[in-house]
This record gives structure tokens, sequence and C-alpha cells, in this order.
């Protein structure tokens, strides 16, 4: 009996024993495996732990960075039109219009930029406050660059206000020019007018020279809105035509003293003045050039 127990607990240990050392042997190769791997994985565990602890981190770090880079990139965005110099920003038109502050350009006395007025956007709006310039075009010359995108024949507005006195018939008008562009005309039905000097005919009652339109707002409505004409007593809205992507010029100069431009707006006939000027509408991007 002792014989067959001690032989029993010997089949039995050794049992055992085969037991774990095939175990030991079965798991040796996964775990030889698992270490093969997990050396590739390690990496991957360690930047993983990495990512897990700095994913706390950057998980704030991220949030944070985020926020910055938002921040950093609207603010880079605003900062590098900012840093950019007004003369050397150029308006972007995209799907057929250009929307833009007026204000946002370099301009030199006796141009002001004002704030006073009610009803403008942006920073404010500019007016002339020196000589008037009612036959001669020129003065207090300031340019705008306009990339456009989508060539084809833009209508051209701007918002207005007049500042000195109370009729809407004086401090009405500045002077407009495309001198680019490969069309620059007035339209009104069937009428179709082009810029005194400007080589085509014909020409607008009242006064202009050298490609220049005198652009007025009528009405003794005298605070700020959208409209933009020329040719005396019989309105005719404004017009220009790019027949090629590219980058364009427009210009203004001084005519009234106390006409006061908050804004201005360039638009395919796909839109309606009323959609390129609602609240909804986004002034155009601005890149800068030079
Ligand atoms: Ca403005």
């Amino acid at each position: 009996m002792i014989m067959k127990k001690i032989s029993l607990n010997s089949i039995f240990i050794f049992l055992l024993l085969f037991g774990l050392i095939t175990s030991c042997s079965e798991e040796e190769s996964p775990l030889v495996d698992d270490m093969e791997q997990s050396e590739g994985d390690n990496d991957p565990s360690g930047d993983d732990s990495d990512d897990g602890t700095g994913s706390d981190d950057s998980g704030n770090d991220d949030s944070g960075s985020d926020t910055g880079d938002d921040g950093n990139g609207e603010g880079t965005g605003g900062d590098s039109g900012g840093n950019c110099e007004p003369q050397d920003e150029i308006i972007l038109e995209a799907d057929g219009y250009v929307l833009a502050e007026i204000e946002r350009n370099a301009y030199s006395d006796p141009w002001e930029i004002e704030n006073v007025e009610p009803n403008f956007s942006g920073e404010g709006y500019i007016v002339w406050t020196g000589t008037q310039y009612l036959g001669n075009p020129g003065n207090g010359l300031t340019t705008f660059k306009i990339l456009i995108s989508n060539p084809g024949t833009y209508e051209f507005v701007w918002n207005t206000s007049v500042t000195i006195g109370s009729s809407g018939t004086d401090h009405n008008d500045t002077w407009l020019r495309f001198p680019d562009a490969d069309d620059f005309f007035a339209q009104n039905g069937g009428s179709v007018v082009y810029p005194h000097g400007s080589g085509k005919s014909p020409n607008p009652a009242g006064a202009g020279s050298d490609g220049w339109f005198k652009v007025y707002r009528s009405g003794n409505d005298l605070s700020f809105k959208w409209q933009a004409y020329t040719f005396d007593n019989n309105p005719h809205k404004i017009y220009v035509t790019f027949n090629s992507a590219g980058e364009y010029t427009m210009e203004i100069s001084a005519r009234s003293s106390g006409h006061a431009i908050d804004k201005f707006v360039l638009f395919q006939d796909s839109y309606s003045l009323g959609d390129v000027t609602g609240e909804g509408t986004a002034d155009s991007e601005v890149s800068c050039g030079n």
C-alpha cells in the first residue's frame, strides 16, 4: 500500500511536473512572440502610454493648442491682414461677388475715417473733408486691388450717406474708375453709357473725364443706404466687366466733401443687391500682395 502510495505520488508528481514543463514550454513561445511583437508594440505602447499620459496633457495641450491654433489661425488671418500694409491688400472675389469695408485702405488727408454717423459697418467710413473737385477727378486718389476668379460683368454699389447739409443732391457723390477692366459702363434700361474720356460713347449727362464716373446717391434720406448711380437726373446703375480671371484695380477720388462711404459691393447678376448686402453675407477674404 505504501509502495503504491509512493508510486502513485511519484506518478502524480511526475505528471504535475510534466504538465508544468509542457505548459511552460507552450506558454514560452507565445510569450516570446509577445515579447518579439511587444518590442514592436513596446514602442507604440510606450508612445501610447506617452500619448496616454501625454494625451491627458496633450488633451489639454491639444485643446489649449487648438484654441491657440484657432486663435492664432484666425488671428494670423486677421493679423496678416493687419500686418499687411493696407495698400497691399488684395480683395478676393469669390462666388461672384466682392464685399469690402472701404475704410480698409490707406488714406491721406483730407480723407478722414470717421465713425459718428449711425448704421455703418466695420471700423467706420471715409469722408472727404477737403476742397471739392466737382469737375476734375483724380484728387485724393485711392486704389483698391481686386482679384477676380469668376470673370463676367459685376454691378457696383456702395453704402453712402450725406453728412453735410440737408439736401440729398449736394455732398452726395465721389469719383469712381476701373482703369484696367475690360469694360466700365452704366445702364438704365436700354440706355448704356460710358465714362467721359473713355473713348467710348455715349457719355452720361454731368461732369466727368479720364474714364471716371461721378457716382452719386439720390433722395433726401441722407443716412447710409446702398445706392450708386451716374448720369444727372437719369439714374444709371454702374457695371464693370472683367473678361478673364486676374488682378484688377478700382480707384476712387474726391468730388464732394461730406459724402461718407462705408462699404462697397460688386456682384454678378445671379445675385440681388439684397442678397449681397444682407446681414448674413460675409466680407470678402483679403490676401496680402507684395
Ligand atoms: Ca465701413
